[in-house]
């Protein structure tokens, strides 16, 4: 039976985990007196991976306190908690457990991020008796049709190409006469500071949980006591006005060195000078527009300078639409890719730290603490690491999406397939961001106490990167030496001689034989966190 027709029947409008937007274009316009709003905990997006536990805890507390806050404003919330009797534990199960109560005429949706729930949406019209209405997400600034467009015909998908469009699009750091503000399009170059000194990072602002945000932290150590991370660590902000505070005192005090510090990496300095507002970008409690808007103002005022505003907004309407964009064009095959026929097992040292390379244990450190690592640690410390150890891309893949609080697929696949493991033949990035130890100690202070030495090339002590650059480069020569932005690197691996060569390769044999592979299904337990914690 269609009830389409019926005229005192409500919408229901199903918000997910990552729309907490009080403009989320399925709710916009509608009105309080026949909107039933339907929010949803439930066990399969809980554990599709697992997830990280302060990323259950963000979303679940942020998804509570959001609807508070509608109810507050007038609105009727269904929220079905995750150990609400008869939870069907999917986003259709329980839609359809909501249609049973209240018999709406249409069930109205924003699209979802990910291809897999978007897969179970499209699905709905079939399944349901009444009318299903799939709305775009355009908190994004480029919709899929436009980005399809753009790419159509390229040869490549140069993310500075789509960028110089966005910034015409939307006006951002544009001069009235349709010039780049401050005369150049791109001040990347600007953006490489290594850390030198003492940078003293202001604190970014953490938000102690409340009592929501308790009640989650006690219902995910309870139910997710074997995935991965540190809960006593929960800083993050769980409502739009925590999340503006946090924008707040990014603009007011660390966007000015956001910029030249952007690739640098201290020992123990988890936050830099970076944002870290993707976690509220990504889950709905911060509008991109919004915060590139603010960085220009910044700009305008004189408290940053362009190096700083024009990398952020780069961040923003390039790096992250075109990777959205990306995803979507090259959706499902990326999640299968792998060009460069990568099969090795992630290394336990991933899930426990435990490895005498300071780089990456201090990298996973603060992925355990934080559910977080800063942009250059995913990229060249941890990524790299995977690329030139041949790590099969789906362990990889599947690390990233469960250990970082910001992770949703459509974010996370095209940075590991594309940016880090080149699984996807080039699609993305033009050269696999391959390199030895010199590029991590150039950029950070891991090097100096690190037991392996960065200097040493091969044999015993010998920084592991060293080994695994060569290692890797022979490996792939057949494809890599047709490419023109790495192939030159060739003629220096031939100088080197057979004996050398062969020192390089066994040296990475060596290391890569000692590599133990993750357990299956391998976390810290609470018990765990707590008793390291108690030392
Ligand atoms: P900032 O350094 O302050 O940058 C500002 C904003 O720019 C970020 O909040 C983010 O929204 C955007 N941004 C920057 N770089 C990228 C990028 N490469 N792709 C998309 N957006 C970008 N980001 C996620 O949000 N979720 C992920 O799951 C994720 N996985 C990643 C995996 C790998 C292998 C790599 C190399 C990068 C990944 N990133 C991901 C991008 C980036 O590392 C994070 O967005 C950033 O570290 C978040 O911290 P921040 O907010 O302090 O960022
Ligand atoms: C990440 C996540 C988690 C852990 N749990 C939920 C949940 O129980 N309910 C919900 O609505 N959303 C959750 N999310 C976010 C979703 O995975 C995200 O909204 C979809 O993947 C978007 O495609
Ligand atoms: Fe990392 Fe090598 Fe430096 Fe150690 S020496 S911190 S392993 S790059």
């Amino acid at each position: 039976m269609r009830l389409s027709g019926m005229a005192n029947s409500p919408v229901l409008v199903p918000i997910l985990g990552d729309q907490l937007t009080r403009t989320i274009s399925s709710i916009r316009g509608r009105s309080k007196d026949d909107t039933i709003v339907l929010m949803m905990e439930v066990w399969d997006e809980a554990t599709y991976v697992k997830h990280h536990k302060q990323k259950i805890v963000l979303l679940f507390s942020a998804m509570r306190h959001f609807a508070e806050e509608l109810r507050a404003d007038g609105w009727t919330v269904d929220y079905v908690k995750l150990d609400d009797d008869g939870n069907a534990g999917s986003f259709t199960g329980e839609v359809a457990r909501a249609i049973e109560r209240h018999s709406p005429r249409a069930v109205q949706i924003t699209e979802a991020s990910e291809w897999r729930v978007q897969q179970a949406l499209e699905e709905w019209a079939d399944k349901f008796s009444c009318e299903v209405e799939i709305r775009p997400d355009d908190r994004f600034l480029c919709d899929h049709a436009t980005f399809s467009k753009w790419a159509e015909g390229r040869k490549h998908l140069t993310m500075e190409h789509f960028y110089r469009e966005m910034r015409k699009r939307t006006g951002l750091l544009m001069t009235d006469d349709g010039k780049p503000k401050g005369g150049d399009w791109n001040y990347d170059k600007d953006n490489r500071e290594p850390p030198k000194g003492d940078l003293n990072p202001p604190p970014v602002p953490k938000f102690e949980p409340d009592a929501i945000t308790q009640k989650v932290i006690e219902l995910v150590k309870e139910r997710f006591s074997d995935h991965f991370g540190n809960l006593d660590t929960f800083l993050w902000p769980v409502t739009r006005d925590e999340a503006l505070e946090a924008a707040d005192a990014f603009f007011k005090e660390r966007i000015e060195k956001f910029g030249p510090y952007q690739d640098a990496m201290v020992y123990g300095s988890d936050d830099m000078f970076h944002s870290m507002l993707s976690t509220s970008l990504n889950c709905g409690l911060l509008d991109p527009l919004e915060l590139c808007e603010r960085a220009e103002q910044a700009y305008e005022k004189g408290s940053a300078p362009i190096n700083s505003v024009e990398g952020f907004i780069r961040q923003i309407i390039g790096w992250r639409e075109y990777i959205r964009g990306f995803y979507w064009l090259h959706m499902p095959g990326l999640e299968t890719d792998n060009e460069m026929n990568a099969t090795r097992p992630l290394p336990e040292f991933f899930w426990t730290g435990e490895t005498d390379m300071r780089c990456l244990s201090d990298c996973i450190r603060s992925t355990h603490e934080n559910a977080h690592a800063h942009h250059i640690q995913r990229l060249m410390v941890l990524g790299n690491f995977c690329l030139i150890a041949g790590i099969d891309p789906q362990e990889v893949q599947d690390w990233y999406l469960a250990v970082y609080a910001d992770a949703y697929q459509w974010v996370e696949l095209p940075n590991v397939s594309g940016m880090i493991l080149y699984a996807d033949g080039g699609k993305l990035a033009t050269k696999p961001y391959a390199a030895s130890g010199n590029y991590i100690n150039k950029m950070s202070d891991y090097c100096k106490e690190c037991a392996y030495s960065v200097s040493k090339k091969t044999g015993e002590g010998a920084c592991p990167f060293n080994p695994l650059y060569w290692h890797f480069m022979d490996t792939h020569r057949e494809t890599l030496s047709k490419n023109h932005r790495i192939g030159r690197i060739y003629a220096t691996w031939d100088r080197m001689g057979d004996v050398k060569k062969q020192d390089y390769l066994d040296s990475a044999q060596g290391f890569l034989d000692s590599l133990e592979p993750a357990r299956p299904g391998w976390a810290r337990t609470v018990e765990e966190d707590e008793a390291e914690a108690a030392e």
